[in-house]
């Protein structure tokens, strides 16, 4: 079926047609455009609650969230109408010159009441990186007002993400990001990440955590604690993995940050608005930041939205000794944003998702996944709320992995694309970060989904003698 026998949705073209000028013009994100024309785009096409439909008619589980961030699920009604009416009555004003519009002003109230008690401030942007970017500058800034402008150096780790502009990337530690384009910027370090299968197997889970925040103290030591201006982390990782860390390593990092001053910033771009059953991930991991970014999750994704909350340490030294602080992005309060934010926020705050993958689903799923640790290719299964990971292995009870050569991830996640299943995945980590409206039922399919796929990756392995 094409999209020519969809009457009331006819995007209009045939998927060849469309693949052919998206192969011509469209040059996509983090894509080897070669390799692609190779094999042609898939066009998603609708998306109603946790499915998609491409425009040959295939219905797709997007176990992904578009892309970590349609949470309340595709097509709620109440974002839709918010869009609308702020279309009509202002689609836009900037909040520069001594403006402002009471989307805005509504949002960063809202915003105050559903952070953590430190929040009380909000500074608006269009995305992650941008709020990523932001970070540099104020943390810079507010160093400087307090008189020690030599307080320079943000302090991130190896295989963290934190966007894609010039500070967001040399904050993350993609090594493939850095050697494109000359990165870091200065005054960017890394440490270490806290997964154990890399940097501690065999130790103490507790051992290993209180290992990984440890890096953070030398770094600093390195360095020298009086040049050292931030720390920045996801609660737990996502592009790199879902990364879920030991419990000991948050509380240390927050211990190491507050013996030596340096203020705390928290990537809340996929842990904030509800993915770990928490409002925030800083929330589940018990750290009291200074700082946290968001994005995604604050509109679900239907319109970009990204900011960074400012605590109270950090708001008062920039509000009272700061004067005029030279940052901002034309589209800084976006009323039509800001409006899509209040209608989701709402919108989860009525239906109680937040408590509902705390409670209940987040618990659910990771007994879905538990089960899935007796399938022959999974070493390890983890979750925390609604995100997880299958760490598929060569041999799992010596925990060898597959040749990365062999890109066993991507061998799985052509199967579940072919199954009707988005997945990513990351190494030979399948990761997901479904919707947060996800029923049980519904993480039923979509854990049969998952295992039909590992059964066909296996069969597939073993047919080419590489299992
Ligand atoms: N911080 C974190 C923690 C993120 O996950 C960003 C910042 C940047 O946000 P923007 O809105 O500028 O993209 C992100 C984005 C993946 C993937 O492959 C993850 C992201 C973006 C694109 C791909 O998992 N996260």
């Amino acid at each position: 079926m094409n999209a020519r026998n969809h009457p009331l949705e006819s995007p209009g073209r045939t998927t060849a047609e469309w693949q052919a000028a998206d192969a011509a013009h469209f040059l996509h994100p983090f894509t080897d455009h070669r390799a692609l024309a190779g094999r042609g785009t898939r066009v998603i096409e609708r998306g109603e609650g946790i499915h998609l439909w491409d425009t040959e008619g295939k219905k797709i589980l997007d176990a992904m969230s578009g892309l970590w961030c349609v949470n309340v699920g595709y097509g709620r009604r109440e974002l839709i109408d918010a869009a609308t009416r702020q279309l009509e009555r202002l689609p836009f004003y900037n909040s520069f010159f001594q403006t402002t519009t009471p989307p805005a002003i509504e949002l960063a109230e809202l915003l105050a009441e559903v952070t953590p008690p430190q929040f009380e401030h909000v500074f608006f942007s269009s995305s992650g990186s941008e709020s990523n970017d932001t970070i540099v500058r104020m943390v810079r800034r507010y160093w400087d007002l307090l008189g020690q402008p030599q307080r320079q150096v943000i302090i991130g780790r190896e295989n963290g993400y934190h966007g894609s502009t010039m500070a967001g990337a040399s904050l993350g530690g993609m090594k493939g990001m850095h050697a494109q384009g000359g990165l870091p910027i200065p005054g960017i370090e890394h440490i270490g990440q806290p997964y154990q299968f890399e940097h501690g197997r065999g130790m103490d889970r507790a051992e290993f955590g209180r290992v990984a925040a440890g890096w953070l103290e030398q770094k600093i030591l390195a360095i020298g604690p009086d040049k050292v201006a931030a720390f920045i982390g996801e609660p737990v990782q996502g592009a790199g993995g879902v990364i879920v860390p030991p419990e000991t390593y948050w509380p240390e990092i927050q211990r190491i940050c507050d013996q030596y001053g340096i203020l705390l910033v928290s990537d809340e771009v996929i842990c904030g608005f509800g993915r770990t059953g928490h409002w925030f991930g800083c929330e589940r991991f018990r750290t009291r930041p200074d700082l946290m970014t968001f994005a995604k999750g604050v509109t679900s994704g239907y319109v970009p939205l990204g900011g960074v909350m400012v605590g109270e340490r950090v708001a008062r030294v920039l509000i009272e000794q700061g004067g005029e602080f030279a940052h901002g992005y034309t589209y800084s309060g976006h009323p039509v944003a800001c409006a899509v934010a209040l209608a989701n926020i709402r919108l989860m705050q009525r239906e109680g998702l937040v408590e509902r993958v705390r409670e209940d689903t987040g618990p659910y799923l990771a007994r879905q996944f538990e089960a899935l640790e007796d399938h022959p290719l999974v070493g390890d299964a983890e979750t925390c709320g609604l995100m997880g990971a299958l760490h598929l292995l060569r041999d799992k009870a010596a925990g060898t992995p597959f040749d990365p050569a062999l890109e066993v991830g991507m061998v799985c996640r052509a199967h579940c694309f072919g199954n009707g299943l988005i997945m990513r995945a990351v190494g030979d980590r399948m990761i997901i970060a479904p919707p947060l409206v996800m029923t049980r039922a519904q993480i039923d399919e979509m854990g049969a989904l998952i295992r039909r796929c590992l059964d066909l990756t296996l069969a597939e392995l073993r047919e080419r003698g590489w299992f």
